[in-house]
């Protein structure tokens, strides 16, 4: 465990899978500026660390995050919110380039729920909760929900969430779109951990060009999405990864990708 954090447990990776786990039990894991800061940290380190294929980032048992922390947000005013520090972590944390799987339990909420939304693939434990509930605080999402909540969940739902505050469940959540599996609540961790592993064997370059392929499509219209697609899988053509991945089908073996 990496002890440069105060409000994060980061583990060494294994299998080229990272875990980080968000550690303010004390308040749900509610999202400080230093918190964020760590985060936005953390993931940079593991942008550069080659050892690092997939990260795994989590909670606790009781909440993944229940949003910003609402005691720092009560002494920010308009200038304060208008300089707010945590923008920029927010801009570090949507850069990272390799995949970001949100292993998620218990209440996911607000900023909580935005940071999940960065995650490229969400799993959780049936009883998590995800929710926007600003509005009960007389404010609205800050960070990315009333953006990527529609991409995730469409507009009918993501309105009700966001106007009404009422979380969903996690079957809610599957059945919207938002998270691609539910698990036990034990068995969440272990679930994201076995679904990086997985994809951490694959080429790295081809995992990091088809999530920047998906994330454009959903930033863009279809022309450029697949104007973008057609680039990326031209570019792979010319990797040595393309060319073992290739060969070991033909010859009936598992394929050993470099990241060349
Ligand atoms: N901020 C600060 N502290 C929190 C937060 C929070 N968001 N959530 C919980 N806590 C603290 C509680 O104050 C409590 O601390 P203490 O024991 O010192 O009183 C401790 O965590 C445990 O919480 P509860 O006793 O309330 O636990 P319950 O099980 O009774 O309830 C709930 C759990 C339902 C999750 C409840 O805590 C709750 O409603 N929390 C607030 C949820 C919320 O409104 N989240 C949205 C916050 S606003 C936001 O996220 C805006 C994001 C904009 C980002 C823009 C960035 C640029």
């Amino acid at each position: 465990m990496n002890s440069s954090y105060d409000m994060l447990c980061v583990q060494p990776s294994s299998d080229g899978v990272q875990v980080i786990q968000l550690n303010r039990p004390e308040a749900l894991n509610a999202l400080t500026t230093q918190l964020l800061d760590e985060l936005a940290s953390a993931l940079s380190v593991a942008q550069s660390d080659s050892d690092v294929n997939v990260v795994v980032l989590t909670g606790s048992k009781k909440a993944f995050a229940a949003g910003a922390d609402i005691k720092e947000m009560a002494e920010r005013d308009l200038v304060g919110i208008l300089n707010d520090p945590r923008q920029q972590s927010w801009q570090r944390i949507s850069q990272f380039s390799k995949p970001l799987i949100a292993a998620v339990n218990g209440y996911c909420l607000g900023g909580g729920c935005e940071l999940a939304m960065h995650a490229d693939v969400l799993i959780a434990g049936r009883d998590a909760k995800f929710g926007q509930p600003e509005i009960n605080l007389g404010i609205m999402p800050g960070a990315g929900g009333t953006q990527r909540l529609v991409h995730a969940v469409g507009k009918s739902l993501a309105m009700q969430m966001v106007l009404s505050g009422q979380p969903i469940s996690a079957e809610q959540a599957q059945q919207a779109g938002l998270i691609s599996e539910i698990t036990q609540p034990e068995l969440t961790l272990h679930r994201a951990i076995e679904i990086a592993t997985d994809i951490a064997k694959k080429s790295p370059l081809a995992v990091r060009l088809a999530k920047e392929s998906i994330l454009k499509g959903m930033d863009t219209d279809l022309a450029t999405g697949l104007r973008f697609e057609r680039h990326a899988f031209t570019v792979l053509a010319g990797t040595q990864d393309r060319n073992e991945g290739i060969a070991a089908f033909l010859e009936k073996r598992k394929a050993h990708f470099t990241g060349r």
